[in-house]
């Protein structure tokens, strides 16, 4: 496998999106919610799919959303609030470790709740959850060439059942911004830090405009990683896990596997950092930089390697607003 070379088509970005979400969920699942202190500790550094309570190699919730979404919108040709929703609850397995508030949108959906109300079922203004962001990637993919109006309308369809909250928002549409960009440049060359000065143009809630500011500032010096994740955060919040998997990528996307055993060190929200760096990387790369060894352990039951890869291939003919 020759890391860094140019993908050989879309369709292999899509693929190397998929399973980076994967793997960089699997790597984290095993330390979600320890500080790179607590890691460093008892682990040293985690670069291998660690054994949790669902097995060796199994994904959680990051995932399991981003295959419902994308399966919507290979089915419906676009994002469809309503169908999003029907397909959330139908992908929805409770050990897969959702959020406190998403385990009561699910079952609220599964029993036939109104998915226009549901983002607002636990707080008036919404979750600022990062679970819009976490799963947003298949959006990125088939809305790579759409007007920046047009993707901001899906991530807001994709996340009307969950996410309501602006902060929610505009740290999915940062993340769905990043996927598209990553999926129509070339490899070679790639600037990470215009990359990141662009996304920053885009956003427009200011808790996640300054943690970019933060990211920029910092990245001409020594700061360590320690630093700046302590400034911006790695928490459950949009903004913090955002801010977090682009740091990762910022300092290290020339590496793509380095780059994800990096973001899943930094700790904290460590399975979704890991999978929305892992999308970005597949984004750019496409799949040939993920390792063996990660790959053969992913799992393989309904909804598992296989299907992800058959999936991506469909999501792969999708050019909406292209
Ligand atoms: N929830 C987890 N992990 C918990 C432990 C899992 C366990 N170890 C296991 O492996 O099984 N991970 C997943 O949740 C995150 C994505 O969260 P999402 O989808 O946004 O969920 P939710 O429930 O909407 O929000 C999460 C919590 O954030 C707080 N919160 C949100 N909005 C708030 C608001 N407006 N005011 C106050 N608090 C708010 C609440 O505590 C929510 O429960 C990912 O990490 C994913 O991996
Ligand atoms: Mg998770
Ligand atoms: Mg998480």
């Amino acid at each position: 496998m020759v890391a860094n070379s140019v993908p050989e088509s879309h369709e292999d970005r899509c693929i190397g999106s998929f399973l980076g979400t994967a793997c960089g969920d699997i790597l984290g699942a095993g330390v979600e919610g320890q500080s790179a202190d607590t890691i460093r500790n008892r682990h040293g550094e985690v670069r291998e799919f660690l054994d949790t309570f669902r097995g060796v190699g199994c994904y959680t919730d990051d995932t399991e959303m981003t295959l419902a979404l994308a399966t919507s919108l290979v089915e419906r040709g676009t994002a469809d609030a309503e169908d999003t929703s029907l397909k959330y609850a139908e992908f929805y397995e409770p050990r897969r470790g959702y959020g406190a508030t998403a385990h009561r949108v699910m079952g609220a959906l599964q029993n036939g709740a109104d998915y226009r109300k549901t983002g607002r079922i636990e707080f008036p203004n919404g979750s600022f959850g990062n679970g819009g962001a976490m799963r947003i990637a298949p959006v990125g993919l088939a809305y790579r060439h759409a007007s920046d109006e047009m993707l901001h309308q899906a991530v807001e369809a994709a996340l009307l059942c969950t996410h309501i909250h602006p902060e929610a928002i505009d740290g999915a549409f940062t993340q769905a911004k990043a996927i598209a960009i990553l999926a129509t440049s070339d490899p070679n060359g790639f600037d990470r830090r215009q990359f990141l000065e662009t996304l920053l143009g885009h956003s427009t809630v200011f808790v996640v405009q300054r943690k970019l500011e933060i990211l920029l500032e910092q990245s001409d010096e020594g700061v360590s990683d320690d630093e700046v994740i302590y400034t911006v955060g790695n928490g459950i919040r949009a903004s913090e896990a955002v801010a977090a998997s682009l740091w990762a990528f910022l300092r290290y996307g020339d590496k793509p596997e380095e780059c994800l055993i990096r973001a899943v060190n930094f700790g904290g929200d460590t399975d979704t950092i890991g999978a929305m760096v892992g999308a970005q990387l597949g984004s750019l790369y496409g799949s040939a930089w993920i390792p063996s060894r990660w790959y053969t352990q992913i799992e393989n039951r309904r909804h598992g390697r296989d299907f992800m890869i058959d999936l991506a291939k469909t999501l792969a003919r999708l050019d909406i607003g292209g």
